[in-house]
């Protein structure tokens, strides 16, 4: 008798301890290792980040606000760049996995593909939080929250300046589009912002459409092969401001004036793009925040605290003209 109590006080213990030691109990942080509420000490929480790559301005800008963030926030960031490929992605959410970390944050490259990883991080009981881009998954208990920019409405802004620019054109408008990466959440809902709002103006024809990658160099060559290819064009909408300025360059090295004999509408408003906007290079431009650092460390903590977390935050954003570009550049954090 005496034998089996000392076995029940023994086992109790090491459940107290477990507990008082934040470890993987279930009770404290809601399933077994990983984050939840676990109410650690915040110098005590680890996050691994799975970073798309560093493709354009807006993704390094986006990069070092959230390692500055962290830094200043004093927990552990785990960082990893995918190249801009799903598969290193993956592997790095698996290895925060087998790391335990408590929290898993990622931009998802493109947005299909992550039931499997995403299923092994709840067995995990790891909370992820997506930032920036979203994910197409059904089942939206595998992550925690999206916390990003509306896309569709960034290209329905655009498209509201293009139908308003050419409000009064008698004539034929010829569009050409440089997507983002294909497959990713921002080209496809730009796109799709942006064709519902030119089409209330039969004027406006999106006569060439093709991926630049998010990036300057693809956005340079399409450009170059849209000049060789299309008769006529009026107007870009290059999905970031890295491919219309890549666009700039092929515009100029073939004799034309980009911001006059060819429009140009951007989404971002990095630095770059906005001193081509405010040299009159591009005629107007989207914002699209990459400061999204100070929001995934609330999350983190509201998390941590056992605190509810919206399934969607959307972050702020305007739009610039050229004057108000000038105005706004000596301040621009990015
Ligand atoms: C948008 C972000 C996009 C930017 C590009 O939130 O995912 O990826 O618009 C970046 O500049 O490459």
């Amino acid at each position: 008798m005496k034998k089996t109590v000392g076995l029940f006080a023994a086992a109790a213990l090491v459940m107290a301890l477990s507990a008082c030691s934040g470890g993987a109990t279930p009770a404290a942080t809601g399933g077994a290792a990983g984050g939840g509420a676990a109410n650690k000490p915040l110098d005590k929480i680890v996050v691994g980040f799975a970073q798309v790559g560093a493709e354009s301005g807006w993704r390094t800008a986006n990069t070092k606000d959230i390692q500055e963030s962290f830094k200043a926030a004093g927990i552990d960031l785990k960082f990893s760049d995918a190249q801009q490929k799903q598969e290193n992605q993956i592997s790095a959410i698996r290895s925060y996995i087998q790391q335990g970390v408590d929290y898993i944050a990622f931009s998802p490259v493109v947005q299909t593909g992550w039931d499997a990883v995403l299923n092994e991080a709840k067995a995990a009981k790891i909370p992820v939080i997506l930032t920036d881009r979203a994910v197409d998954s059904k089942d939206t208990s595998l992550y925690a929250t999206f916390l990003g920019s509306d896309f569709v409405l960034e290209g329905k802004k655009a498209g509201e300046w293009v139908a308003n620019e050419y409000k009064s054109a008698s004539a034929p408008v010829n569009i050409v589009q440089l997507e983002g990466t294909t497959g990713s959440a921002p080209a496809i809902d730009r796109a799709k912002g942006f064709a519902d709002a030119i089409a209330s103006n039969t004027n406006l024809k999106v006569v060439a459409s093709q991926t630049g990658d998010f990036t300057r160099a693809g956005g340079k060559q399409v450009m170059e092969a849209f000049l060789k290819s299309q008769p006529k064009i009026d107007l870009v909408f290059a999905q970031n401001d890295d491919m219309g300025l890549g666009a700039i360059e092929a515009i100029e090295a073939a004799g034309k004036v980009p911001g006059k004999d060819i429009k140009i509408v951007t989404v971002d408003a990095v630095k770059d793009g906005m001193q081509a906007l405010a040299d009159g290079k591009i005629n107007f431009i989207v914002e699209c925040s990459p400061l999204l650092g100070k929001q995934l460390i609330d999350i983190v903590k509201k998390l941590n605290a056992g605190q509810p977390v919206e399934k969607r935050i959307v972050t702020e954003e305007t739009t610039f003209t050229q004057d108000q570009a000038k105005t706004a550049l000596p301040t621009r954090k990015y």
